[in-house]
């Protein structure tokens, strides 16, 4: 790719086969020094197996995962440590202490789109966070007796099958599982039922705690509920208390948003190089998803958003399929998955890369309240349910400033018409999940090491009459990825370029 010499020498880290070479081993370094231990200060049960597993391990492929880590970046003790705290935090919330409590956590099942076609497996984000396990249909279960003050975690897995795997691939198998994943024993998933009927029915009066409502894995449900019937436990749901630990990222869970930010970010930068007129949605898409993919990352966080002109006023617009228009500008809302970490990023930016005298007027006031809002975060720490009122109140505001929005309203009036043109929310949590931690309120103040996004909008529809002609037709969404502090808040996604001088200088630089 050309034009990649001068966006380097502008941006000083735009993706290219070499800074992201760099990047990864200056990160496995770090990443093997901080977090792990020499291995003759790991106890017996934390050692990663060699030989082939079902996954990739540090022996196996050195080149995704450091030294001693179970997955990138978190190591077993980490894993062990998220289901010791989950454990407690459940116990805890139940008043009656004499009480069992069983504790079961699915994975994710193969999902298909026609006969024998899977979908790429994406894990359940609870189950790999609490075990690194990226096997589909595998269940963690953690017994607690009554008469007893530690638990027990037993991993049930798919066994050794020569036939699957000569289809599939390697499988961890029993044996290895309960070792790689540093649980107390591993079984077969065959044995799931029968286990689970016989440890509730052993230990009367229990609790079962699962999340029934939208279950990981439809295939045990009804082993769950067959279990509850007679075995009269009480169903409680573990989600919550599961939520309210991953909404808030340990230091290696920081490090890997990071590192998703980045890499979405450029990714970003690149899609903007290569926008010219005539050039379709779709191929923006694509340049977003191969840097993304080049870059590390697994693949987009999401279907992206590629919208040109007027489309941008449709929030999720993802059919990109029309060619870009000189006259119009581009939204993107697009991110990426690295290790099961997401980042979520919306820029617009003229397709002429250069932003008309209105197109400028109403992009330099979205970026003026996005940045506003950010600083809000540092200085307020708000719920992110108040950070959304605090948008509709500077939209407002501004809009009126500019005459976009009529002088003689009310503040009330003012807010109402801020919000119909800004329908969404401003902020979600992120992490594993895109909406990340989802039981988790957004009435809640935000503290440190929660990751945030902040992405005021403004969609002006091209009949909207209220609002004047010039300024109709348009979509226009700034969206970063925010890292609570305790001190300022750090903008995870700050290598994507959003200054207009930055963003003229990238827009059409680079050929396809
Ligand atoms: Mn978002």
């Amino acid at each position: 790719m050309n034009g990649i010499k001068y966006l380097s020498l502008r941006f000083g880290k735009l993706v290219t086969k070499n800074s992201t070479r760099v990047l990864r081993q200056k990160y496995l370094r770090q990443m093997s020094t901080m977090q792990n231990p020499p291995d003759s200060e790991l106890k017996p049960q934390f050692t990663i197996p060699k030989g082939i597993v079902g996954q990739p391990t540090c022996h196996t492929h050195p080149h995704l995962v450091p030294h001693g880590h179970l997955t990138c970046g978190i190591t077993q003790m980490e894993y062990k440590e998220r289901r010791e705290v989950l454990v407690s935090k459940l116990i805890g919330e139940v008043d009656n202490v004499h009480r069992s409590h069983v504790i079961v956590i699915p994975a994710a099942r193969k999902q298909y789109m026609s006969d024998k076609i899977p979908y790429v497996f994406r894990q359940n984000s609870d189950f790999f966070y609490l075990t690194g396990c990226l096997e589909p249909s595998a269940i963690l279960v953690m017994v607690k007796p009554a008469t007893r003050d530690t638990y027990k975690s037993i991993l049930f897995v798919h066994d050794k099958d020569s036939h699957a795997e000569l289809w599939e691939g390697p499988r961890t198998g029993c044996n290895v599982a309960a070792t790689l994943f540093a649980v107390d024993e591993a079984q077969p998933v065959d044995n799931f039922n029968n286990f689970l009927h016989r440890t509730v029915a052993a230990s009367k009066p229990s609790v079962l705690w699962y999340h029934n409502e939208t279950p990981a894995n439809p295939d045990i449900h009804e082993t769950i509920r067959s279990s509850l019937r007679q075995g009269q436990a009480a169903l409680e749901d573990p989600q919550r208390a599961l939520h309210q630990m991953r909404v808030v990222k340990s230091p290696a869970e920081v490090e890997l948003m990071k590192e998703t930010c980045y890499i979405g970010s450029q990714s970003v930068n690149m899609a903007m190089a290569c926008t010219k007129p005539g050039v379709s949605e779709h191929a923006i898409s694509s340049v977003f998803e191969y840097t993304c993919r080049m870059s590390g990352a697994e693949h987009g966080a999401f279907p992206p958003v590629v919208a040109g002109g007027p489309r941008a006023t449709h929030i999720h617009y993802v059919a990109n399929n029309q060619l870009l228009d000189p006259r119009d500008m581009l939204l993107i809302d697009a991110g990426c998955q690295r290790w099961l970490y997401n980042s979520d990023i919306s820029r617009t930016w003229p397709v002429s890369g250069k932003f008309s005298k209105h197109h400028r007027i109403l992009y330099e006031l979205v970026l003026s309240v996005q940045k506003r809002l950010i600083e809000l975060l540092g200085e307020q720490r708000p719920a992110l349910d108040q950070l959304f009122d605090h948008m509709c109140r500077l939209l407002g505001t501004s809009l009126q400033q500019e005459g976009i929005l009529p002088k003689n309203i009310d503040t009330n009036e003012l807010i109402g018409r801020a919000y119909r043109l800004c329908p969404h929310h401003v902020s979600h949590y992120l992490g594993l999940d895109v909406h990340d931690a989802p039981l988790v309120r957004r009435r809640v103040p935000v503290c440190a090491n929660m990751v945030v996004t902040v992405e005021p909008g403004i969609y002006i529809r091209p009949d909207d009459t209220t609002v004047p002609e010039e300024f109709r037709g348009v979509g226009i969404r700034i969206e970063d990825d925010v890292l609570i502090t305790e001190g300022d808040p750090i903008v995870l996604t700050d290598a994507c370029a959003k200054e207009v001088h930055d963003i003229e200088a990238i827009v059409g630089k680079q050929n396809i």
